[in-house]
């Protein structure tokens, strides 16, 4: 149902539907009517899409091809995201949303959980903060347990039809890989993960508040590169604006089986939130900042075992490695983020 641009008329952002959830219907008529909003219209709006696709549990890419595929009707998307949630929405959860959404405190249940978090004893010690401020990423290892990394790994090769026992089958390209990522965002081992009290700590002690959202992110697959088989990519990228000043934000993923360094691990320049504003100043005049790091930044890949939540700040550029050993490397994307998280409008 394409909206033409020029009769539609967004609705409040305060309007609800259905779901008695803010920001949902603001959210589906500005994709569907494809237009953009201003400056100050444009962090609440970003902010909002991230909080409702987290709450709501619906990833954020499926979200967009969704709705660019489908063009719903503002009823039949907030069917989409019940039928995603197994045929109801918790009032709780729209609760949380419309609080966070409205500038309100939490509702009981999610102070709650955030007093419970508070409480517990730090996950991430003096050493692991101080590699966080010096290098940019850390390691919290035993993130989940080893069933649930086998659960969750056993998840992605069944959503990709493949078996870890047939490189054969680690050759064709299925309709739910993008690069290394994995079009799988719902998945009772995923959910659980979701829930993991230490994730949770490790990203409050970085946040300094335990009232967080978890992203509803997808998985991962990078196998062995061979004659018949490239690395998917992507390349050394960005997930940010690198309009400056660069605020915090914190990216993460679980890996699910031991991964060595040449296993296609996750890559960094570290250290790159601290120097990027040199960095960006010793980009030649009009010469893209993406394309300069794709010639000349040469990543360093994090190697780590079964569990472990590598955690970084998103100034660092980053990506996935070429895969040089036997066996593929799958990871979860996983991160937590303050409803009011920083954000600058633009992309540079
Ligand atoms: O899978 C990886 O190692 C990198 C993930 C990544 O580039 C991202 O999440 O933006």
């Amino acid at each position: 149902m394409a909206m033409p641009h020029s009769t539609f008329t967004l609705p409040d952002f305060t309007e609800v539907g259905a779901l008695g959830v803010v920001g949902l219907k603001r959210i589906w008529a500005r994709q569907i009517s494809g237009s953009r909003p201003m400056d100050d219209e444009a962090a609440r709006e970003w902010r909002a899409i991230h909080v409702l696709t987290s709450g709501l549990q619906v990833g954020l890419e499926e979200l967009h091809c969704y709705l660019g595929n489908v063009q719903p009707s503002f009823a039949s998307f907030e069917d989409w995201i019940v039928q995603r949630n197994g045929g109801s929405i918790d009032r709780a959860v729209a609760e949380r949303i419309n609080a966070a959404l409205t500038g309100r405190s939490p509702p009981p249940a999610a102070s709650a959980l955030a007093a419970e978090i508070d409480a517990m004893d730090p996950v991430l010690d003096a050493d692991d903060l101080a590699h966080w401020e010096e290098h940019g990423w850390v390691i919290l290892h035993d993130s989940i347990a080893p069933e649930a990394c086998r659960a969750t790994a056993q998840a992605v090769w069944d959503e990709l039809g493949k078996s870890p026992d047939d490189p054969a089958s680690w050759d064709e390209w299925t309709d739910q890989q993008q690069c290394v990522f994995i079009q799988l965002y719902r998945h009772p081992a995923l959910d659980a993960n979701r829930r993991s009290r230490r994730i949770h700590k490790a990203l409050a002690q970085l946040w300094g508040t335990a009232d967080l959202w978890v992203s509803t992110d997808r998985v991962g697959f990078n196998p062995p590169v061979t004659p018949c088989r490239a690395f998917p990519g992507p390349g050394i990228h960005w997930d940010v604006n690198l309009t400056r000043p660069i605020p915090l934000g914190i990216q993460g993923l679980i890996y699910l089986t031991d991964t060595a360094a040449h296993q296609g691990a996750f890559g960094v320049i570290p250290g790159m939130h601290r120097t990027i504003d040199a960095w960006l100043d010793s980009v030649p005049p009009g010469v893209s900042p993406r394309m300069h790091a794709a010639e000349h930044l040469t990543l360093t890949p994090i190697a780590g075992r079964a569990g472990d939540l590598i955690l970084w700040h998103h100034a660092l550029a980053h990506g996935p490695t070429p895969n040089h050993a036997e066996r593929p490397r799958l990871v979860h994307y996983l991160t937590m983020f303050p409803s009011d998280f920083p954000w600058t409008p633009g992309w540079l």
